[in-house]
């Protein structure tokens, strides 16, 4: 499936939540349109009492004045059919942080290693994806291991997103907020 067609893309199968909790590092990212996080991206997933997923992130952004801050978001989970496609609810701690509801889908992971993440915000007339955007977790801070890179570089073909991403640097800056 490389036809590019957004309602065609494959995601994990059998999607188990509870395997996905914890520290999740971003070490590549294809940016949206618009307002996001830099870099310094580490995002943890939980999966509360009632099986409610939910995440935060922290990201560096850098706001008016050249001024850089450590964005601290939030995310809720809204359940779908599909048990690796949830829609996401955010927002920042902080009120300039710009808050929103995207589609959240867990395209592949191993739970252990890598993660591949999906966000399709505007879908064109054509059914490819017009502004989206998407990470590459580790749970490794030092990056993916060597035989996963395989698979993440099939996978970013198969979200034709490939060539479009940016490796996220961990340089420490939000490690003390
Ligand atoms: C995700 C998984 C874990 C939970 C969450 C995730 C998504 C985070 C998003 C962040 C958006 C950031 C924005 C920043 C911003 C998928 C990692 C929640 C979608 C929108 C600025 C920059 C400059 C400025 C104001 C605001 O608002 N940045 O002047």
């Amino acid at each position: 499936a490389q036809d590019c067609q957004v309602s065609n893309i494959q995601v994990m199968q059998n999607f188990d939540r509870s395997r996905y909790t914890g520290r999740w590092y971003a070490v590549a990212k294809k940016d949206p349109v618009g307002l996001f996080l830099l870099d310094n991206v580490v995002a943890q997933f939980s999966v509360d009492g009632s099986g409610k997923m939910t995440a935060t992130a922290q990201g560096r952004v850098i706001i008016l004045n050249n001024w850089e801050m450590c964005a601290n978001m939030f995310g809720t989970f809204e359940d779908t059919p599909d048990p690796a496609k949830f829609k996401m609810r955010y927002w920042g701690a902080a009120a300039y942080l710009q808050s929103g509801n995207d589609d959240h889908w867990v395209i592949d992971t191993d739970y252990d290693n890598y993660a591949i993440h999906y966000s399709c915000r505007e879908v064109d007339l054509d059914g490819t994806c017009l502004d989206g955007y998407s990470f590459i977790f580790s749970r490794h801070p030092t990056g993916l291991r060597p035989e996963d890179q395989k698979i993440v570089t099939d996978k970013k073909k198969e979200l034709c997103f490939l060539g479009k991403y940016r490796r996220v640097s961990h340089t420490g800056f939000c490690e003390s907020s």
